[in-house]
């Protein structure tokens, strides 16, 4: 990578932070409808694997997808005016914070449903394979979502036609307010790949170079030996589940300890400055153009219209080629 590469990853970051901590604001001003779940803390995860896909690699994703709206180009403007229920959003105000989508940007889509989006995962690289398209498609899903139907549905029939799938297990530890070992038999979540015989490899999510690295193998895995990959990333939260979470499954000292200890962008800022990459007056510059995109994007998200009552029946369907 250029320099201008490190520094793009670091923007990236620190744009979904910004938009986040400015979600929790618009959140608390009652401005977001429905429910906001956030992705402070996560975010070398999905900046270390969407930055190591080619473009026609598509990405799919769960409800906590604001992070993967940005890595993917979305611009931040048009992920505040969705969350705002504003007809300029990338899913035209109909979908807000969980269910961003831009398939021009090969993001098929933030989805609700826990686990319902893997066998979509599924059917999108078995159409590729039917079109023999040489495109891997990128699954990220939670751990509690291991412990649902359609994981196991999906993984199965993913290596029962070596699909070029590379599932992507964020794990945080909690499914709510509920831990791993208290959901999931199987508490080392990539041994549940082992059972379909799928490669699997697990790697710390809070380094983003070392996602990066694990990404870069993985994807090149799967193109190259079409085999589905499960790749487990072990990572945090550090805000509630969603909004309005208590947060009593958990202490204060466990949340502070990552925070301090571990946050992705500290982590990243260390790295670039050890390997001399950039200087902290260059760190602190891109930092302030990020600001400065997120307060220019929330004036454009809240000046943008809302999407006209007549139109509520209009894209509820669509033909894809
Ligand atoms: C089928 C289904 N069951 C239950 C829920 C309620 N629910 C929403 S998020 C969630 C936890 C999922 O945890 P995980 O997959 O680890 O993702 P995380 O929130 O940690 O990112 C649950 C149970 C749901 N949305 N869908
Ligand atoms: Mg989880």
């Amino acid at each position: 990578m250029e320099k201008n590469d490190y520094i793009e990853l670091f923007h990236q970051m620190m744009l979904i932070r910004l938009v986040e901590e400015q979600a929790t604001l618009l959140y608390q001003q009652g401005k977001i409808g429905g429910f906001l779940h956030l992705y402070i803390g996560q975010e070398a995860v999905s900046t270390g694997i969407i930055s190591s896909r080619q473009m026609q690699d598509r990405i799919i994703t769960a409800y906590r997808d604001h992070g993967v709206a940005i890595n993917c180009g979305i611009p931040v403007k048009v992920v505040l005016a969705e969350l705002l229920g504003k007809v300029t959003g990338c899913s035209q105000g109909r979908g807000g914070s969980m269910h961003m989508a831009d398939v021009g940007k090969n993001f098929w889509g933030g989805h609700a449903i826990v686990g319902a989006h893997l066998p979509i995962a599924t059917g999108l690289a078995l159409g590729d394979r039917y079109k023999g398209k040489d495109a891997v498609t990128i699954c990220m899903f939670g751990d509690g979502a291991t412990n649902i139907g359609y994981f196991h549905e999906a993984l199965n029939l993913s290596k029962v036609w070596n699909l070029s799938v590379l599932w992507v297990c964020e794990n945080n530890h909690y499914g709510m307010g509920t831990s791993v070992e208290r959901a999931s038999a199987v508490s080392e979540i990539r041994q549940k790949a082992e059972g379909y015989l799928i490669p699997n490899s697990c790697v710390d999510g809070m380094d983003l170079m070392k996602v990066r690295e694990a990404a870069l193998d993985a994807i090149e895995t799967v193109r190259t030996q079409h085999t589905p990959y499960f790749l487990e990333v072990e990572t945090y939260r550090f805000r509630g589940h969603s909004m309005g979470d208590p947060e009593r499954y958990r202490t204060s000292e466990e949340v502070k300890r990552w925070q301090n200890e571990e946050d992705p962008i500290g982590i990243y800022h260390k790295y670039m400055m050890d390997n001399n990459i950039a200087s902290s007056e260059e760190i602190d510059q891109v930092e302030k153009t990020a600001e400065r995109e997120v307060e220019s994007g929330l004036q454009f998200a809240e000046s943008s219209p809302e999407p006209l009552p007549e139109d509520l029946y209009n894209n509820l369907y669509m033909e894809i080629g």
